[in-house]
């Protein structure tokens, strides 16, 4: 590590705020060009205290930039964790209100929920597929805290890998009902299609996301609980919003999950 506590506690407080007021700052490594991969998850183990101190309960992870199209569109290429809170958590059809947010974009994923802890090192798709207890279609909001959604991949862990909302919806199936690769993918702004893939746009299989995220956890001393919510990274290329926006996300056999900016 080369940031003392004082620093990564300065720098988690402020991103938080950022979050909490909506509103964006420069990419904390122009100030802080020396911080490393310990410094950066160690600001965001800090945003997740702060958050349990003030009564939010966890409820899972993300994988963020697990897939060519998002590693193109951010200009980073390997992919990052972070953890969703019960706050983050929108009702399936319901509002998210615009003017709490930075500059949102919305991401179609593919949601999984564990029945049973999961642990790496040695973690791996077969592994991930046993202990999942169901996938469900999801969108993950995301709000880069940093201007103009301008980062590098430390500043992005830093700042909890830009999670600011998610919704999950449509038909929960056993993952030994859907083919994750295959599986297609529409996701429609305001009833036009926008994005199309499949899932296998996620590291060859959304379940790899999954393992890559238990690697890096058990690589930590932690481990995903069972009963956890994971989302295993867009699909597609993020896809810019505002109020007035209506997005649904189409998955094919899984049914559909909506929401609407306000
Ligand atoms: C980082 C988060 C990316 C995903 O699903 O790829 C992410 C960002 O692009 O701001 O959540
Ligand atoms: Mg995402």
């Amino acid at each position: 590590m080369k940031l003392d506590p004082a620093t990564i506690a300065r720098l988690a407080e402020h991103l938080e705020n950022c979050e909490l007021q909506g509103r964006d700052t420069p990419k904390i490594t122009d100030d802080h060009p020396e911080m490393d991969w310990d410094d950066a998850y160690a600001i965001q183990d800090e945003i997740r205290r702060r958050k349990i101190a003030r009564n939010a309960r966890i409820v899972g992870f993300k994988a963020g930039l697990t897939s060519h199209a998002k590693m193109k569109q951010m200009g980073v290429s390997t992919p990052c964790f972070g953890f969703l809170a019960d706050c983050f958590a929108l009702a399936e059809g319901g509002e998210c209100k615009v003017s709490e947010l930075i500059h949102p974009k919305v991401e179609p994923e593919i949601a999984f929920v564990t029945k049973r802890a999961l642990q790496g090192p040695g973690c791996h798709i077969g592994a991930v597929l046993a202990a999942t207890d169901f996938v469900m279609p999801a969108m993950e909001v995301i709000d880069s805290r940093y201007r103009d959604f301008k980062f590098d991949l430390k500043s992005v862990v830093a700042d909890n890998t830009s999670a600011a909302r998610f919704v999950v919806g449509g038909r929960a199936l056993p993952v030994g009902d859907v083919d994750l690769r295959t599986v297609g993918i529409v996701l429609e702004k305001n009833g036009e299609p926008v994005a199309f893939g499949a899932g296998a746009a996620v590291l060859g299989h959304p379940a790899a996301a999954v393992a890559m995220l238990a690697n890096h956890l058990g690589a930590r001393g932690e481990a995903i609980p069972a009963g956890s919510l994971i989302l295993s990274g867009g699909i597609t290329e993020a896809v810019a919003v505002q109020a007035g926006d209506s997005l649904a996300l189409r998955v094919q056999g899984m049914g559909s999950v909506g929401m609407r900016f306000l």
